[in-house]
Order: structure tokens, then sequence, then C-alpha cells
């Protein structure tokens, strides 16, 4: 939280207005994170590709039952152990993980040491503004903005410009919901890249070191809650062993057996 904030002032949560006529309908939870992207692009957060971007995450949700399994459970030990051994971690935010995870991807910032910067696939300035302000209302601080100073030459999107105190030197980068391009440009680099994805398909998922596969939504606050236990004791030999046993292909393996099978 930045200094001389006042606590009072902050959301308790993400939520909108819209979400409180809800209540009573069966598939609540799901509607609820609707509604928060729809509220992203009517706020200029959310890029309008950002909601078919989600409708693609939902229907993977629908097949993993909408809830935290054992694969993902294991790659976010993995994920929280892996930044909080870093030396210089970031967090990198699009226009959906700002408008669904922004409390709990300030939070996770606090409690591991990530900067998190803003980098969008569809970039504009005023959207870069409005997601920095969104952020800075939840209590994020030092946030970082694209920039022309730095730039991963390998990527022809908006993409490649990131910040040279962020993403340019960070050794652990946190993507949730990335496009494949950037994924395998930052691996060429030599960084680790976590990443959060619903698709255990996807090209991210695949070349992604570390990949969740869970809605960003459960998955970011669960990391806020693991990186808090082990805060501080990062030589924690159960911390350590989260992050040499982890192995990729069998998470993936796991999270596609469960689309494809129900189990
Ligand atoms: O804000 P911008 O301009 O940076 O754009 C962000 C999006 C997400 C629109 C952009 O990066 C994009 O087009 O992404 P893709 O290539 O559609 O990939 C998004 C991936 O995230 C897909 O594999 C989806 O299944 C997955 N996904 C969507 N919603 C969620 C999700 N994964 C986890 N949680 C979700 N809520």
């Amino acid at each position: 939280m930045a200094e001389g904030a006042n606590p009072a002032s902050q959301p308790e949560s993400d939520q909108t207005d819209a979400e409180t006529t809800l209540d009573s309908h069966p598939r609540r939870e799901s509607l609820l994170i609707r509604e928060r992207l729809v509220e992203g692009v009517r706020s200029g957060i959310t890029s309008e590709h950002g909601l078919i971007a989600h409708g693609r995450g939902e229907a993977f949700d629908y097949l993993i039952g909408e809830r935290t399994r054992e694969f993902a459970e294991t790659a976010i030990r993995a994920a929280v152990g892996t930044l909080l051994l870093a030396e210089r971690p970031i967090i990198s935010v699009n226009g959906n993980a700002a408008a669904l995870a922004s409390r709990d991807l300030v939070r996770l910032s606090e409690v591991t040491g990530a900067r998190l910067e803003i980098n969008l696939f569809h970039h504009s300035e005023e959207r870069v503004s409005a997601i920095e302000q969104h952020l800075v209302k939840f209590g994020g601080t030092n946030i970082l903005r694209p920039s022309k100073d730095a730039v991963i030459s390998t990527l022809s999107t908006d993409r490649r410009y990131v910040n040279p105190e962020g993403i340019a030197i960070a050794d652990v980068i946190f993507v949730p919901l990335e496009d494949g391009d950037r994924c395998a440009a930052l691996r060429a680099t030599g960084k680790s890249v976590i990443t959060v994805d619903l698709n255990p398909l996807s090209r991210t998922s695949r070349d992604a070191s570390i990949t969740i596969v869970d809605n960003i939504v459960r998955a970011v606050r669960r990391m806020v809650k693991r990186a808090t236990e082990l805060r501080g004791v990062e030589n924690d030999p159960l911390l350590v062993a989260d992050v040499k046993q982890y192995d990729h292909a069998e998470i993936l393996q796991a999270a596609e057996k469960a689309l494809r099978t129900g189990l």
C-alpha cells in the first residue's frame, strides 16, 4: 500500500454494483466474473477482444468443474515458490487480469515483492492509464508502464515494449492470460514464465515454465494465501521441494485428462 494511503478509502473487493443483483442465480459465480469483464470494457480497462478471450476461458472452466483442481494446486505451490525465490520477479498485468483480479494481484505483489508491470496486446496509452489507476485504487504502488526504451526484439506486437526496470531485467515473470508469442519470446531470453491459463492445450500453457490451469479469479487468490504462509521462510525445504519437484508435462497431462474425461 502507498505510504500515507488510507486503507478505509480502498474498495473491499473488485465487485461491481451489477453483481449484487445476481444473488440467487444458480450460475452466480460465473455470471459475476462475466460482469466484471463487461464493467472492465465499459471503464476502458479491458479490450473488447478480452470478452472473446474470456468466453473461451469460460468453456474450459465449465469442463474442469469451475473449481481449483489438484493439478492447479501443485502448480500454484511451485509458482509461489519460484516467485519468492526469484531475484527480480515481475507480475505482468493486461486488461483481463486487471478487470478480474486487481485486488489479489496487488496483494501478491506486496507479499512476493514482485512489481506490477502493465503490458498489453492491444496497446493504448489510455488503457494503460486506466489499468494503472485501477491498480492504485486497490493499493498498487510503483506500477511500471511499457516503454519504448526496452524492446523484446523477437516480437512484432505492441507487447514487445517493456519496462527497462521490469520485464526487461526480470528473471521470473508471472503473466496470467498470456498470448503464445510473448511467452515463447520471454522463454527464449532465458526467463522463467509462470502463467494462468484455463486452456492446457494453448501455446502459452505449453511454452511456460509453470502453468496454473485454473480461473485467474481463484488462482491468484490462492497464490496470495500460499505466499503469505511462506513469506520470510524462503529456504523452507517444503517450498524448495515444491519448485524442484514440479513436473510441467505431468501437470498439463493431468489437466488435459480432466478436460477430456471429467476426472
Ligand atoms: O488486455 P490485452 O490487450 O493485453 O489483451 C488481453 C487478451 C486476454 C485479450 C489477450 O492476451 C488475448 O487475446 O489472449 P488469448 O490469446 O485469447 O489467450 C487468453 C487465454 O486465457 C486463453 O487460452 C483463454 O482460455 C484463457 N483465459 C480466458 N479467461 C480466463 C483464462 N484463463 C484463466 N482465467 C480466465 N478467467
